[in-house]
């Protein structure tokens, strides 16, 4: 396809400043020692905020051709907000991306539809792109449910958007009960909520944004499952948690994708 691929590491909450700093440092050095070519594949880090500007300190100073992001947003541009921070704030940072709605901020703060729908505004309206996650739980997959349901969480939270605001949209099937379990969707099955998806945004906003749309897959990647799942046409990257925080293990994941 034309999409080029993304891996984005979600470091969730790990890793201070300084451990960022030399993750990023360790990581450079594997991707030059592997020639890894950045056009092929886009690279993405998700720190926490505490470590933006270190990570963009060292991405800037070295030159490097890697991305990064915050992991969520205010919904709000500024004020009496104690403990959150912007979308200007945080494009300010250089960053690309915010993950929205991932599935531990739907769970523990609880973030839903509403406040989901706002931070994807948030995120858009200063200039970066949202990866917005969706994935059903066990108990919607065991109803068989489980395409619907990604499918309808995609749609509740997109559907007031323009045509060309869904382009710069980014959306992650993580199915939640594949998220930090070590049990990984099959090849199929991503396959299979990724068109959904996709055949969906073809629908509401026209085949070219559908077909523009990436989506990845997210849940228990590793550089063994990796392989198999970037083969399907659908699949168009990585959304990894717990392999991200491992050196060699991501840059085995960027170098198969
Ligand atoms: C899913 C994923 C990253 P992990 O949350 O977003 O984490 O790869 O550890 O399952």
């Amino acid at each position: 396809s034309k999409r080029i691929p993304l891996v984005a590491g979600n470091w969730k909450m790990n890793f201070d400043h300084l451990e960022a700093t030399y993750f990023i440092q360790q990581f450079a050095w594997k991707l030059r020692a592997i020639h890894f070519d950045h056009k092929r594949c886009e690279i993405a880090l998700m720190p926490s905020f505490t470590s933006l500007r270190s990570v963009q300190v060292a991405i800037e100073s070295d030159n490097l051709k890697i991305r990064y992001g915050a992991q969520a947003v205010s919904v709000t541009s500024q004020g009496a907000f104690t403990g959150d921070v912007s979308a200007d704030m945080i494009a300010h940072l250089g960053c690309s991306y915010v993950i929205v709605g991932h599935s531990e901020r739907r769970k523990y703060h609880p973030e839903d539809d509403a406040n989901i729908v706002d931070q994807v505004r948030a995120v858009l309206a200063a200039g970066m792109q949202p990866i917005l996650c969706v994935g059903e739980s066990y108990e919607e997959r065991r109803k068989g449910i489980e395409l619907d349901f990604a499918v309808g969480q995609v749609r509740d939270v997109t559907c007031d958007l323009s045509d060309e605001e869904a382009a710069k949209l980014i959306v992650a099937y993580e199915p939640v009960w594949a998220i930090g379990t070590g049990m990984v969707a099959t090849p199929q099955s991503a396959q299979d909520a990724a068109k959904a998806i996709r055949n969906d945004l073809s629908a509401t906003f026209g085949t070219e944004v559908g077909e523009t749309v990436r989506i990845l897959y997210g849940g228990s990647v590793s550089s063994k499952n990796a392989v198999e799942l970037i083969r399907e046409p659908d699949v168009d990257g990585f959304l990894i948690g717990g392999a991200a925080l491992k050196v060699d293990e991501l840059t085995r994941i960027c170098k198969l994708t």
